[in-house]
Order: C-alpha cells, then structure tokens, then sequence
C-alpha cells in the first residue's frame, strides 16, 4: 500500500470534511426549527435553508472524490499484487507449482485478488467515514441533550452482541466459499481440456453430474452466506426503529416538562440515526474483512512459497564448455511420493555423440531429461555439465545451453515467429527458415499463406500432434545449443520424416550432445550408446549390437516391436 500514501492521504481528509459538513445539517435544521418556525421568521429559515443545500450538495462533491481516490488505490493495489503473484509463479518450482496446482493458482491470482480489492475499496470509504461519523455523532448528541444519551446505553451493546453472534458464524462461511470456488474451477478447467475425451466416451451426462454436485454445493454455501449476511440488516433496522421510538418518546416528555426545543429533538434524532448507521457500516465491514482474510491467506499462501531451485550465491562459470553431461549416481522422488523415480542413475553422454534413452512407459524416461535443466533437483548424487554440478550454476546459464523438446509439445498462442524467439528471441527469417527446414516443418508452414506469420491458437489447437512437436523441435534448434534434450519428439512422425529428421539433425548437430528419448527401436538403433531404464534404474548401456547380444530387457522391447511390425 505505502506507494499509495498519497490517495490514501486525501481519502483521509476528504472524508473528514464531508462528515464535517454532514454533521453540520442537524444543527441547522434545529435552528431552523426552534429559531425560524417559532418565531415565524422567513428570511431566516430560507437562509438556513440555503446554506443546508449548499452543505449538502459539497458533501456529495467530496463523497465522489473520495471514491475516486479509493478505486484508485484499490485498483492499483490489485494490480499489483496480480503482477507480483503471477511473477513469482512464474519463478516456482515444479514441486511447489504441482502442489497447488494451476486451478486453484488461477482462482488465487484472479478472484482471490479480486476479494482483497474490493474489501479494500470499501474499507477506504466506509471504513474511514464510519468511525469519524460515530464519534462526531456522539459527541455532538450527547452536548446537545446528555439526558436523552442514556438510551445508546442499551442501544449500542445490543447492536454490538448481534452483530457479533452474526459475524461468528458467517465467517466460516466465507472461508468454505472461496474453497469450492477453487473446485469449481478445477472441475470447469478440466472438462473443457478434457472436451473431446469426454464427448467420445460418452462422459457428457457424467461431466454435467460432476460438475452439478460442485455447483450446488457452492450454491448452498452461498445461499447461507446470503441469508445471514440478509438477516443482519433488518435486525440493524429492528434495533433502530425502536431506537427512535425511545427517543421520540422520551423527547417528548422532556418537551412537554419544557425542558427541550422541538428542533432540539429532531436534531438528536438524526445525530442518533446517523451513529447507529455508522455502527452498522462498521459492522459490515468487520464481515467483510474475514472475508478477505481468507483471500489474503490464500494469496500470502502462494507467496511465501519459497523457490526451491535457487541459484547459488557464487555460480560457477563454464568456459568454452562442449557440454558434456554426466549422471553420478542420481537418485530423484517427487514430492509426496513414497518411491523414488529414479535411483543411482550414472552415465556420461558426450558432446558430438547421441545418447538415447529406451525403457518402458514410466520407467522415468521424461523425468531423467528433466533434472538436466533443473526443472527438478536431484534427491542424491549429482548431474555434471562440463564437470560442474548444475546446482553449482545459474539457472539461466545451464538453460541457455540446453535445446529442450518436452514429450507434449506445449506451444503458446501467437505466431510461428514468435513461438519460434520462445527459443532465440532476436532470431532472424532465415535462422527460423533453418530451423524449419532441419525440424521437416517447412513443407507445412510454407504451404499456409501466412507462413511463419502463421496464427497458431491457444496450446496449438490449430495443428495436428507431428506438427506441434515439429514446430516444437524447431524452437529448440534455434538457439543452436550445446546440448540437446528430446523426449519421444519424433513419435508423432511417420517412419520416413523420422528418418529424414533424424539424418539432417545429424548434420547440424554434429558438435552437440544429444539426449533422447524414444520408443521406437528404430530411433535409437544409430545412436552411439543406448540407456535401457527399467523401474527407475538402468538395466544396460552399449550400442545397439551390444545390448542386442547381452542385454534380456533390451532384447525383449526389439521382438515385441518386430512382432508388432510383422502383425501389421
Ligand atoms: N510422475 C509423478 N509426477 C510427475 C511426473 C511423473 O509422480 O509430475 C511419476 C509417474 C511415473 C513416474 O513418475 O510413475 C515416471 O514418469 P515419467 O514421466 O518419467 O515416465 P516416462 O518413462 O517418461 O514414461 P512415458 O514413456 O510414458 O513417457
Ligand atoms: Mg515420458
């Protein structure tokens, strides 16, 4: 808030002078009254009567500016929280961005942000005009007629106890909102992703049941949240009904006794209406913080999640580094889970030569090519790049020279162009021409009319599954790195572009090291040294001849794919 001060400032002051100004009319109207009617004195009750107007009408001119200057601040404060939420998401860890997880990271950044704003807004209005309206109000009541004040003495405990029993039980409430407001967007978030799966096994029915169970759920806690948050103000009007009851009652004995102006009552009625008001306005706005309360816990939740992959104090700079990765007895588990992925993994892949890795589906093939960059950190032992560890790097450093190729090819919305610079951001039309032209893309993009201006929508919905991981290899090939990661990128090809590809890679790359990850026997047969992954460990490492001759694992994935071939 503090880059705020200023408007905060002048909300501050433009509220007290309003409040001044409003306070000001039950006193006119009184004299109004006991000067002016009494003694039938015209000039001087339209002379009051002007300056009532006047005061009125500046009192609404300073409430405007002060919720100019409330949605100001609110909105900028909003604003910023967005910017500092979706930036240190950004800079998360994997482990700590899986345990919140994107739906409800949605809802915090968005809603939850919304909720502070708002509460905000109104604490700036209402919760700096109800307090200086309550005490003007007193005092000015209780100078005017001390006898009358003792009626507040029941009055006021009596607001405060409701509205306490009331605020106890709504804000409970508030908390399980916010948190079915969470489910509910998983559960939208999910079956829109999932659209097609679920229309082609029939899930429609069973989606819509899903879905309803959520939205009624949240519907009733609402309705709940309504109905308390409904009872409190006839029950505040219950209480100041018969507040002025008491006070027209007894002020009217008070006058019959002569010891009280008509006006003077009147005028007490209004400074009595006005500070039960301001009582009631506070109220709310203790319901309310609760409320955010929860947001902001929410909020500071994802905010105090510490980054856990951080860089060191000291990196260590690699020089003329050919980028040689090595595996020394790495062991990897992902948070939560009881078993390791990976256990006492070692191996060296070395620049100019293709180290690929065959195994099973979860055998943690993708997980093994995602500690190289550090998306995750390893549990034991370590991962060498040039031989310094890559906890012992910046993150930028080691992802710079890293051309990684994720098994699900994510593109982003926008053009080719631009979701080729997520690769090298100054690259030029001919580096991604190249880059096209090695990845087997240029047939397809030059055949749009737009070409590398081409529009691709969100997640590459636009393109079929061997052109998104094309697109996908060519933005890795781009920045021309010393290293290369492909996880299964070729197994959305047909035989041939996977051959051609795989040839004018080896043109390019001749220097680099290349990782991959592959099914198919025939990806890996030229590579210089092949990982067979078992459960997590590895079960063999030679070349093709060598784990064919010695290797029973390796033995078994090349019959079961030469059945496979001989059947189709
Ligand atoms: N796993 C997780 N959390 C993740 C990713 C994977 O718990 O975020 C588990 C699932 C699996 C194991 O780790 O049991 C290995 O997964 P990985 O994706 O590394 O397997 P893979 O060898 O790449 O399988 P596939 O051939 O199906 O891509
Ligand atoms: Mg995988």
């Amino acid at each position: 808030m503090k880059p705020y001060s200023l408007q905060i400032f002048y909300v501050v002051i433009l509220t007290l002078a309003g409040i001044l100004l409003e306070l000001l009319l039950p006193t006119l109207m009184a004299s109004i009254v006991d000067i002016g009617i009494v003694n039938g004195d015209i000039p001087y009750i339209i002379k009051i009567g002007a300056w009532m107007i006047l005061c009125a009408l500046a009192a609404v001119g300073l409430t405007v500016g002060v919720s100019f200057f409330a949605s100001k601040v609110a909105q900028g404060f909003g604003r910023d929280v967005r910017k500092t939420l979706f930036v240190h998401v950004e800079n998360f860890s994997l482990q700590a961005f899986d345990k919140i997880g994107p739906a409800s990271l949605i809802t915090r950044s968005t809603n939850d942000v919304k909720q502070v704003q708002d509460v905000l807004n109104m604490i700036l209005r209402m919760m700096t005009r109800a307090p200086l309206m309550l005490i003007g109000g007193i005092i000015l009541a209780v100078s005017r007629e001390p006898g009358l004040s003792v009626i507040f003495l029941g009055a006021l405990p009596l607001l405060a106890i409701l509205i306490f029993i009331i605020s106890r039980k709504a804000i409970p409430l508030f908390v399980s909102l916010q948190k079915k407001t969470d489910k509910l967007n998983l559960l939208v978030r999910e079956s829109l992703i999932g659209v097609r799966v679920v229309r082609a096994f029939n899930r429609v029915q069973a989606e819509k049941k899903r879905f309803n169970t959520a939205n009624e759920d949240f519907r009733d806690t609402g309705i709940k949240v309504n109905k308390l948050m409904a009872s409190l103000f006839p029950i505040m009007m219950i209480v100041m009904n018969f507040t002025s009851i008491a006070i027209v009652w007894l002020g009217a004995i008070r006058i019959d006794q002569g010891h009280m102006q008509v006006g003077n009552l009147m005028a007490f009625l209004q400074y009595a209406m006005m500070i039960l008001m301001s009582l009631i306005m506070l109220s709310m706005g203790l319901i309310m913080i609760p409320r955010a309360q929860a947001s902001v816990k929410r909020i500071n939740e994802v905010l105090s999640m510490h980054q856990e992959i951080k860089d060191p104090d000291n990196p260590k700079v690699v020089k003329n580094g050919k980028g040689l990765v090595e595996f020394q007895n790495v062991s990897f588990r992902y948070e939560g889970a009881e078993k390791p992925v990976l256990q006492h993994i070692s191996f060296r892949a070395e620049p100019g030569k293709t180290t690929a890795i065959i195994g099973s589906t979860g055998a943690g093939k993708s997980t093994l090519l995602k500690l190289i960059p550090r998306l995750y950190d390893v549990e034991d032992g370590n991962i060498r790049i040039d031989g310094i560890d890559v906890r012992d790097m910046t993150q930028k450093q080691i992802r710079d020279r890293i051309g990684y190729v994720p098994q699900k090819a994510s593109l982003f919305s926008g053009t080719i162009a631009e979701n080729l610079n997520y690769g090298k951001k100054d690259a030029n039309e001919e580096e991604m021409k190249e880059a096209l032209e090695i990845a087997q893309a240029t047939d397809f993009v030059m055949k749009k009319d737009e070409g590398v201006h081409t529009f691709i929508e969100q997640a590459g919905a636009n393109l079929s599954g061997g052109q998104k991981q094309r697109l996908s290899i060519a933005r890795a090939l781009i920045r021309k790195p010393n290293i290369y990661l492909f996880d299964d990128s070729f197994s959305a090809l047909d035989y041939k572009t996977d051959a051609a590809l795989r040839k004018a890679l080896h043109a390019v790359t001749s220097d680099a090291t290349i990782i991959l990850v592959a099914q198919r026997v025939s990806t890996v047969v030229d590579a210089d040294q092949i990982i067979v992954l078992n459960e997590g460990k590895i079960a063999g490492i030679g070349t093709h001849k060598e784990l064919l001759a010695n290797n029973a694992i390796y033995q078994e994935i090349v019959s079961s794919q030469h059945a496979e071939e001989a059947g189709a």
